[in-house]
């Protein structure tokens, strides 16, 4: 298969952590390549568009306003089945079931919140890392 990219984001909570380092870590230990990284304050228009599969659910406001809370770090790696391969890193959705490896799972966990705070996003199949890379990195 060709090679794939995706598109990562290190979300405001990671950042706050202080964990975009540990996340970075990974992904190169990992030996996927980095092609485009960048750190910014994502606005409503952007954040409703990146979630557009998510509209009209119940937790899409509590999350975008989440996603607004702070700077993120935005990425795009490279390498054969990335795509799968990232998510794998990142681990199940909800922290408290992650598995322990994962970055959601050694990570983050449940506050009892709207939103689940878990660290990192990552698309979830081709056509949404398509979109998503061609979203945050327009002309990449
Ligand atoms: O792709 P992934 O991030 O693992 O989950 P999605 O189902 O796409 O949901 C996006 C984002 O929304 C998730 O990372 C946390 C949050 N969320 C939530 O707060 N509550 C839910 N019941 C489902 C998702
Ligand atoms: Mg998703």
């Amino acid at each position: 298969p060709a090679t794939q990219r995706t598109l990562v984001l290190v979300k405001p909570d990671g950042v706050r952590r202080g964990l975009v380092g540990e996340v970075l870590r990974r992904i190169e230990a990992k030996g996927y390549a980095l092609v485009a990284l960048d750190l910014r304050t994502a606005d409503e228009a952007l954040l409703a568009e990146h979630y557009a599969e998510h509209a009209g659910k119940p937790f899409v406001r509590p999350l975008i306003d989440f996603m607004r809370s702070g700077p993120v770090v935005a990425a795009v790696i490279e390498g054969h089945r990335v795509i799968e391969g990232w998510r794998s890193l990142a681990g199940a959705t909800d922290p408290t079931s992650a598995a322990p490896g994962t970055i959601r799972g050694d990570l983050a966990r449940d506050w009892g919140q709207k939103v689940i705070e878990n660290i990192v996003h990552g698309s979830d199949g081709e056509d949404a890392a398509a979109r998503e890379i061609a979203l945050w990195f327009p002309g990449l």
